[in-house]
């Protein structure tokens, strides 16, 4: 691999080098995707997000062999909530609340089948799963400390949610000063009209928050 590699992207080709870069795999947890979790129960139809699902596949399969460092992410609490605030705990009248019993266990806890991260995506041996209580993976959790001590200076961001957790995420990575690159196709919204502003949002003004890609253009440029 060369010392430094080039994708097309907006708002304009984005240039990185592989060897300070690391894939963020944000919150692909069955709680979001999969029907009877927390996304269901505030109302969304969670196929909405199943697009994304293969691409990333793919898209951890080349990282993999390209040896980039590969990081998850799981959005949820500790078994009594401690973590929990009593804003998230009781906005908005869902079917079920956070901590409730539901048919893939308790709604967003750490431990639950539910919490857990998709069959199709799971973290290969080794690989880091940052465990968060909010939005943004920065936010009470190890990860800066973890991409100092790897190198990391480029995120290559994908998962769910586009407008929430994903956004959050690199917003809060851009004020630390990290590049980051979002994969369109990689990351997925039960709103469509927040996966497609929610994007330009990333690389408007000349790339505020960064660049946005698809997966197999990035990919191309791996190999
Ligand atoms: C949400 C997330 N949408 N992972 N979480 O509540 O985006």
């Amino acid at each position: 691999m060369s010392a430094t590699a080039t994708v097309d992207a907006l708002p304009a080709p984005y240039t990185f080098d592989p060897s300070t870069t690391a894939l963020l795999v944000i919150d692909m947890q069955r709680d979001f995707l999969e029907p009877g979790g927390f996304g269901e129960t505030l109302g969304n139809d969670v196929s909405q997000l199943r697009s994304a699902i293969a691409p990333t596949a793919a898209l951890l399969a080349a990282c993999r062999a390209a040896r980039l460092p590969v990081i998850h992410t799981r959005e949820g609490h500790l078994p009594d909530l401690s973590d929990c605030p009593p804003a998230k705990l009781t906005r908005g009248a869902p079917s079920r609340r956070i901590g409730d019993p539901g048919p893939n266990g308790r709604i967003l806890v750490r431990g639950e089948y539910g919490h857990d991260i998709v069959d199709e995506l799971a973290p290969a041996p080794g690989e880091p799963v940052i465990d968060k209580p909010g939005k943004g993976a920065f936010y009470a959790t190890g990860l800066g400390d973890l991409l100092t001590s790897l190198g990391v200076r480029s995120l290559i961001v994908t998962g769910v949610t586009t407008e929430v957790c994903v956004h959050t995420t690199v917003r809060e990575a851009n004020d630390r000063g990290y590049e980051c690159l979002v994969l369109s196709d990689c990351v997925g919204s039960y709103f469509p009209e927040f996966q497609r502003v929610g994007l330009q949002m990333i690389a408007a003004q000349g790339g505020i928050f960064g660049w946005v890609a698809t997966s197999p253009a990035f990919i191309a440029v791996l190999q």
